[in-house]
């Protein structure tokens, strides 16, 4: 298998630390790591995801794009449990995070300023505050407690907030334990998304 992705994505990251977590080798699944803003790389991301996004993952003659598809790709083929219901709402709440602040990001690289006072904007910043919010709440309540997928995610989305310095979320106090807690799990540090 190989895996199309950056060092710097949360969504790639998540894939890289699943894949870790489940003990899928390096030399099993290489990563290719990609500057999705070069044009050869660009190009090939094109030929493989005309969505242009990371992660991919081609396993053989399965293309599968989007890090939920592939997650749920690898655990059929590894013979991992599904995520429940619960679980799947929690996924759709970080995900939802992550393409806001995905999206505030690019922005900002466009030269858009994003702290003015205007409906989009204030949209995602209320959106990211809610789901912060519910997260922290999740973790209080151990419905997030194992390193699992949904784990992997949350702290994926939060180390990535804090690499960009694009969302402060440390006034969330479990979400913070929670934090230091699992940036001690296997592939941390290997995963790093500082350049
Ligand atoms: N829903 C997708 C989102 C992936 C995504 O947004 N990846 C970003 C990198 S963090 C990307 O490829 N962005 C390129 C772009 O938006 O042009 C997933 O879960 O894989």
């Amino acid at each position: 298998m190989k895996l199309l992705g950056s060092t710097t994505s949360p969504f790639v990251r998540r894939i890289r630390l699943y894949l870790i977590n489940i003990e899928v080798t390096e030399t099993a699944c290489e990563f290719i790591n990609l500057d999705i803003f070069d044009t050869q790389d660009r190009a090939f991301l094109t030929q493989n995801n005309p969505a242009q996004k990371i992660p991919v993952l081609i396993d053989d003659d399965n293309v599968i794009n989007d890090s939920g598809v592939i997650y749920r790709y690898l655990a059929q083929k590894f013979n991992q449990p599904a995520l429940t219901w619960q679980q799947e709402n929690l996924l759709t709440e970080i995900d939802a995070a992550n393409d806001s602040m995905v999206s505030m990001l690019l922005l900002m690289r466009s030269g858009i300023d994003v702290k003015q006072d205007a409906l989009f904007f204030n949209l995602q910043k209320e959106r990211v505050g809610k789901i912060l919010d519910s997260l922290n709440e999740a973790v209080a309540d151990d419905v997030i407690k194992q390193w699992d997928y949904v784990a992997i995610s949350l702290y994926c989305l939060l180390d990535w907030l804090s690499f960009r310095e694009i969302y402060f979320w440390q006034d969330h106090n479990s979400l913070l334990n929670f934090f230091e807690k699992a940036k001690y799990q296997k592939g941390i540090k290997e995963t790093v998304p500082r350049i």
